[in-house]
């Protein structure tokens, strides 16, 4: 069953970089409704906690470092198809494999530091919008 909701960050590269007007703008234009959103902080206990299933990759020590570096943008997003969708509208995690017209391939800097998170399931949608929003802050 498709579920109409994702997660998703826009993550500190982004920010530093003054791209979440034009992300936002993205990902309206692509048809999602915002459900929920919040501008925050992780600390790195929490970006440990996040990313929990990627504990055993090379990179998990990285990414907490990076996801917890600076603010980032928090939101639970809506329309048909949301998780599948939203994975195509950010393209590829390396943006040098995006496609053209994708959010990382716009606005990505490196694999790591790559603009945007999407939620890869259904259920993984539902476990990260809950990370972050109580039911009294969607909308
Ligand atoms: P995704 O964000 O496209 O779903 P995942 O494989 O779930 O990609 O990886 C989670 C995040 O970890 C990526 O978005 C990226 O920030 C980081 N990451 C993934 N692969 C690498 C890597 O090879 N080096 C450094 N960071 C990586
Ligand atoms: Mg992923």
């Amino acid at each position: 069953m498709a579920t109409n909701r994702t997660f998703t960050m826009i993550k500190p590269d982004a920010v530093e970089n003054n791209s979440i007007g034009g992300i936002l703008k993205m990902i309206n234009e692509a048809g999602f409704r915002i459900v929920a959103m919040k501008y925050t902080k992780l600390s790195a206990e929490a970006a440990g906690t996040f990313y929990e299933i990627h504990k055993e990759r090379p990179f998990y020590g990285e990414l907490v470092n990076y996801m917890s570096s600076g603010p980032i943008v928090a939101a639970i997003l809506e329309k048909n198809n949301a998780v599948a969708d939203f994975r195509t509208l950010i393209g590829a995690t390396d943006p040098t494999k995006a496609d053209e017209g994708t959010i990382r391939k716009i606005y990505a800097k490196s694999i790591a530091a790559n603009a945007v998170h999407g939620s890869d399931s259904d259920e993984n949608a539902q476990i990260e919008g809950d990370f972050y929003f109580s039911k009294l802050e969607r909308f």
